[in-house]
């Protein structure tokens, strides 16, 4: 256990117990829209204490436009991951499709954020790969399907979507996609398991143990192709994250029972933030712009 400062709404800090992780690793936050469930991600966020934090992509949603106009729950939860950093929380903050207006500060470092377009590292004798793993949007919206009719199959669905469209538009209706709509009644059965298929041979591929994603927002610790194959889930419908504790991985699954109550008697000062004054001004110099 740790203790530290953490922001629990606007700015008044209060001081309360943290949990100690050696790493948390958290997606698909969406900060910004209304999807995103910040009470309880606030609530965990203020509850760790990670050696490394890493933050794998669409933490700020398509829609934030400036963090003067982000919700104040929504804030406080970005300033709590810049105060985590100010201790000795190393985070990763990874790009994912969502937070697009963040490529030009790839490869840039805020104090202890640094900005990634992905991550790799060797971890107690361990090679992992962290990305968010929207680079597979472009061949899953075609192979999943692909792969279920077949080669001949597909061209034969394709050749009657043709004979259809034709009797169409002699009839002046629009062309119709018949793949289109198989796709989406299957869509997410086929994609998730085309996506793990890819993620885990690629990463077998290039020989790493651990390969770990976010943007499919499905929770996940299992063994694939020869890899541990990783998902952190979302912050949208899961609440999930990933941990690494006592020398394995679990997804932690929020829980309001466990922030119900906190004994005032527990909530005690804590260790000193370092280089305040220099490094969160230099990361929030990138919320002075807006993304509109
Ligand atoms: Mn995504």
């Amino acid at each position: 256990m740790q203790f530290a400062v953490v922001f629990i709404q606007s700015n008044e800090p209060i001081f309360m117990l943290k949990r100690s992780v050696e790493i948390a690793v958290l997606s698909d936050l969406h900060l910004g829209s209304y999807a995103c469930h910040a009470k309880e991600l606030l609530n965990y966020i203020s509850s760790i204490q990670p050696e490394i934090l890493i933050l794998n992509g669409d933490v700020f949603d398509r829609k934030f436009k400036s963090f003067e106009k982000l919700p104040d729950l929504h804030k406080s939860i970005f300033q709590n991951i810049v105060a985590l950093s100010e201790t000795d929380t190393k985070v990763f903050y990874i790009v994912g499709n969502h937070d697009q207006h963040f490529q030009p500060y790839i490869d840039e470092s805020y104090g202890n954020i640094k900005v990634r377009k992905k991550l790799s590292f060797n971890y107690k004798h361990k090679k992992y790969w962290f990305f968010h793993g929207d680079v597979f949007d472009t061949s899953l919206s075609i192979s999943p399907f692909f792969n279920q009719l077949g080669t001949r199959g597909y061209n034969a669905l394709i050749a009657l979507n043709k004979s259809i469209n034709t009797v169409r538009k002699w009839v002046n209706l629009a062309p119709m996609s018949l793949a289109s709509k198989i796709k989406n009644t299957q869509k997410a059965k086929y994609y998730r398991t085309a996506f793990e298929e890819q993620v885990t041979k690629l990463a077998s591929k290039n020989e790493y143990d651990f390969v770990a994603c976010g943007h499919t927002h499905i929770p996940c610790v299992m063994s694939k192709n020869g890899v541990t194959y990783l998902n952190s889930g979302d912050w949208v419908e899961n609440l999930t994250a990933l941990e690494f504790n006592y020398k394995k991985w679990s997804i932690y699954r929020y829980d309001n029972i466990d922030f119900d109550y906190h004994s005032p008697k527990l909530q005690v000062p804590t260790k000193k933030q370092k280089n305040k004054a220099t490094s969160i001004p230099a990361f929030q110099t990138l919320f002075k712009f807006n993304f509109d």
